[in-house]
């Protein structure tokens, strides 16, 4: 099988076994987990921010980040899009008990004029706007890169209005160096950040969620609340430093192989690709054929491709380090059989 369906497929590699294997660890619920807090204390750096924490997932971290931020009652401006409004089972609504007000993006990107607008009144009758959302890279826009300037403009509305900025930055890694620059840069545009280890980064479990320290502190007790406190975690934590190591630079790899792929796909008579590859995620319309997503991916797993529906005309494929160039090749051989 060649599996493209996400980068989240990945497995760790020979050294994060390892670097499992011979972990110190400790109980972190007592922060003692030394392993643990060196994984912390790297990513914090790693984002110039105050503190970091360790999370089971980037759902979770996303939702430690609105539980903390916000207030039941309260709204948050979200990306009509993103991650946290479309795939996280509503829970915003469900734990944190507030309510989205979504804005349309281009290419992932909200116009700070619109989200400005989009911020509450002072009034009895108006919910209040207790958090901004930022997705980057964002998913469903095709991995997307959020410009800078965006991510500043947005940033600075926020401030002259005391609302917080989390950015979901599951796939931040990617967005760094497809800009070639540090994620601290991105990060800067942010109060709160989370980024998974477990997408192209490939490390076997975890997210980082990242800010001041007062925030980490809160979100320490949303995640004990969670029944997300673990115990002798070092050894999932240790993987984690080594993909931040070892695995970021390559992802520029897989973002060459997402333009060969695309290119290929493109060329394949009855799809189209639809988005602009600037990291590790291609999407294709597949209906110009009559076929519906689903038949488009049944046909696909039975010849040994894997991709997912991504609407009932878009399929979704991602490069990650688990499939080289060769296999793409393959893949493309196949699609283009069929
Ligand atoms: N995305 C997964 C699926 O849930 C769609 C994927 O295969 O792409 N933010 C963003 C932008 C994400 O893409 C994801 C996962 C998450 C958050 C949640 O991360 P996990 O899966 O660790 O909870």
């Amino acid at each position: 099988m060649i599996d493209l369906r996400s980068d989240t497929v990945t497995k760790p590699t020979a050294e994060m076994r390892k670097a499992a294997y011979e972990a110190e660890v400790g109980d972190d619920v007592y922060q003692e987990d030394p392993t643990v807090r060196e994984l912390e204390q790297t990513a914090a750096d790693m984002l110039g921010k105050e503190a970091a924490l360790f999370v089971t997932s980037g759902t979770q971290g996303n939702q430690i980040a609105v539980l903390t931020h916000t207030r039941k009652g309260d709204e948050i401006i979200v990306e009509q899009d993103s991650h946290i409004f479309n795939y996280e089972g509503a829970a915003i609504s469900a734990f944190a008990g507030v309510q989205p007000r979504t804005i349309k993006g281009d290419r992932g990107a909200m116009d700070p004029r619109e989200v400005e607008s989009a911020i509450q009144e002072d009034d009895v009758h108006n919910p209040e706007t207790g958090l901004i959302c930022i997705e980057n890279t964002h998913n469903r826009a095709g991995g997307a890169v959020i410009p800078l300037d965006n991510m500043a403009a947005i940033h600075h509305v926020a401030s002259a209005n005391h609302i917080p900025v989390h950015l979901d930055g599951a796939r931040l890694f990617n967005a760094a160096v497809a800009l070639g620059q540090p994620v601290k840069d991105i990060a800067q545009y942010t109060d709160t950040v989370q980024f998974c280890l477990s997408k192209g980064l490939g490390a076997p479990v975890g997210s980082i969620i990242a800010g001041s320290e007062e925030f980490i502190k809160q979100a320490r007790k949303w995640r004990k609340r969670l029944g997300g406190g673990l115990r002798q975690v070092g050894i999932i934590a240790a993987p984690g430093l080594v993909a931040l190591r070892t695995m970021v630079d390559r992802l520029a790899i897989d973002h060459e192989h997402a333009k060969f792929l695309a290119e290929g796909l493109g060329n394949t008579k009855g799809i189209e690709v639809v988005n602009q590859i600037d990291t590790n995620i291609i999407l294709v319309d597949v209906s110009e054929r009559g076929l519906t997503s689903s038949q488009f991916v049944a046909l696909l797993k039975e010849h040994g491709v894997l991709v997912s529906t991504f609407g009932p005309k878009l399929v979704r494929f991602v490069t990650h380090y688990d499939v080289n160039k060769e296999s793409i090749g393959d893949a493309l051989r196949i699609v283009s059989k069929l």
